[in-house]
Order: C-alpha cells, then structure tokens, then sequence
C-alpha cells in the first residue's frame, strides 16, 4: 500500500514503522483494506456499514474485529440510514433493511430487526413467567426499545412491572422508530426508571419480584457487569423464594466458556434450578441466542414444563398482536441442548 492508501484507510504506524494491524489482520483483510471503495456509497455512511452492507462492528477498514465474534461478520443490505446519534452511553443507529425491516444498532451490534425480534423478545419473557404460578411482580433489567414489555404485558396476572434503561435515548428512538415494540410502555403496569440497574436493584426491597428478565447488550463494556457475581447475588436478593431469572446468555455455538461461567456462578448464587435454553434468530452472531433461567431457594421451579402455559391464559396469545414465536411447544423444545453444550457447559 503507498502511504496516500494507507491515510485513507487510517493505517497507523507504529516508531518501528510496522502498521499496528499487519501483525494482527489475516492477509484476506488486508486486502479487503486495499480494494477501492465505491464513493457515491460510502458517502454519509455509518462506520459499519460498507458498500451499502451493515455488519456487526465491522467498520469500513475491518479493523473492529468484535472480540465477541472473532473472524466472522453478519451482513444486512442497508436500503437507507434512519439516524444515527451518540448518545451518554452508545452509538444508536436505525437503517431500514432490505431484507429484515428496521434494524437497531448499539456501538456497532446489531441489537433486533423488526423481522425477527420476536423471537428473542418472546421467548426471553414467556420462558420465566410461564414456568411459574401467577407471576405478579416483574422487573425488566435493560430492555430500553420495550418489546420485552409488549410481551410481558400479555399476563393478566402481572400488577407490576418494573423497568430499569441506562439509556433514555433508546427509548426514544424506540418510540419513533419501532412502535410495535415501544408499545409496551403504554401498558399502566409499567414503571420506567431511567438509571443504573445494579444501582436500582441494589436499593429494592429483599424478595420483591416474582421474575427478573435482564434484556442486556453484549458483554462488553458497560454491560459486562451483568454476567458477573456481584449482579447475579444481587438479583437472586431482589427475588422471591422460588423467584424466577431469565439472562440474555449468548449463543452455544460461539461462547461455550462463558456460559459455563455463567451456569456456574448461577448455580452457587441462585440455589433453585439453572437451565439453559436457545431460540433461533437468524440475525443474530450464529444464528441462535440462548437463555439462562434460574430460581431462588423455595418452591421448586422446573422450567423445562410450561406450569402456567401461555395458550391457557385469557387474551394472551392476540394481546397487541399475535404470538409469532412462543408456544408451549417451543417452550419445551428450547431446552433441549447438543451434546457439545451438555458436556461443556455441564447442563442442565
Ligand atoms: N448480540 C446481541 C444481543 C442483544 C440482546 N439484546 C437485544 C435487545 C432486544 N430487546
């Protein structure tokens, strides 16, 4: 590369004169680097997105290998960005999708589609809050677009639902931009508070909730805190005996090691039963997402049979819209795991 390509790619050179990246990049990126760009299409884009393609925290050099994804990226065509603004805490993009609907962004990680969001907004809510009797007390950790609340509002026995976003600013682009999702902060059994959650839970009354859904980004940066000891003990304080809580745990295929952890810490922490459960969402690093359920020391919970099944509870399946994903079939289809996970993560 002569040094003109090199500043337009942002190649920096390090005292000895080696570029930072050679060492690291794998020669097929280099060369990705080094082919030209069409300018009409990059102008006024965002940093993932290149030659009309969004892909998870690829920027245009594809320097921004995500550590959580190493090697690989997942590519949508982008029709037209809808916004982009930093907010206290994220980069937030919107684009309109060729293929998915909209699509929302946070520092880089594609975070739903309007096309399969469903999956994970469904099962994430039904999976703990079918498996117990009458849940009437529910916080949202997380969570900030509201599809999780859409869901949890189907539960005619819920009074209660607490939610907990650091980022105001999701909820407001959710608001104009998703509406099918934001729809579940009409609901008056929703309580917003904008904040830190570990802060928030730290200061809730021992045994308040019936189930506690943490709806995070990935782990890394400021949500790595919530895959960690100090907020699961935190949690399983905030629940009832035989209270429910259902983490956003990461895809099977690509983090095995900190599930593990995960399940491990849990199954100190938690003192019920932990289980591990998985959806498929096409859109998401692999293809799946998977879920860790666990309850507190008390009446016992056995999340793999659906005790309060959704099809069951009046209105349930029409409220605000159709159920697209969730089933009581599906319920106990996602916890049967691979033989791969069952002998790594020691499930379950
Ligand atoms: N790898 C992305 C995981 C995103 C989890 N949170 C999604 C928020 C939807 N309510």
């Amino acid at each position: 590369m002569d040094g003109d390509a090199e500043r337009d790619l942002g190649v920096q050179r390090t005292t000895d004169g080696k570029a930072d990246d050679e060492a690291t990049i794998p020669s097929c990126c280099l060369k990705a680097q080094a082919s030209p760009l069409d300018p009409e299409l990059e102008a006024n884009c965002h940093a993932t997105v290149v030659s009309g393609w969004f892909s998870d925290k690829v920027g245009k050099h594809m320097y921004f290998n995500n550590p959580m994804w190493p090697g690989e990226a997942h590519s949508l065509e982008v029709e037209q960005i809808l916004f982009q603004e930093k907010s206290e805490y994220q980069e937030i993009l919107v684009f309109e999708s060729a293929t998915y609907g909209k699509v929302l962004v946070l520092d880089g990680i594609l975070q739903l589609t309007e096309k399969d969001e469903c999956a994970y907004q469904e099962m994430i809510a039904h999976l703990p809050l079918c498996s117990i009797e009458s849940p009437k007390n529910v916080l949202v950790v997380g969570g900030g677009d509201g599809g999780v609340l859409r869901e949890i509002s189907r539960h005619s026995s819920v009074d209660l639902i607490d939610i907990c976003e650091i980022d105001k600013m999701v909820i407001d682009v959710s608001k104009k931009f998703f509406p099918e999702l934001a729809v579940g902060f009409e609901d008056p059994r929703v309580h917003l508070h904008v904040g830190d959650a570990a802060e928030f839970i730290r200061n809730t009354p021992e045994g308040k909730y019936d189930a506690i859904i943490v709806d995070s980004s990935d782990p890394v940066g400021p949500a790595q805190e919530l895959v960690k000891r100090p907020f699961f003990e935190m949690i399983a304080r905030a629940l009832r005996p035989g209270g429910v809580v259902c983490n956003m745990a990461e895809s099977m295929w690509l983090h095995t090691h900190l599930i593990q952890d995960m399940v491990s810490a849990c199954r100190e922490i938690f003192k019920g039963s932990v289980h591990y459960a998985w959806a498929s969402i096409p859109t998401y690093p692999s293809g799946v997402i998977g879920f860790i359920l666990c309850s507190t020391e008390g009446p016992a919970v056995d999340f793999k049979v659906p005790i309060n099944p959704i099809e069951k509870l009046e209105g349930a399946l029409e409220h605000r819209r159709k159920l697209r994903f969730y089933n009581s079939e599906m319920h106990r289809a996602a916890f049967a795991l691979p033989s791969f996970v069952k002998r790594e993560v020691g499930c379950l």
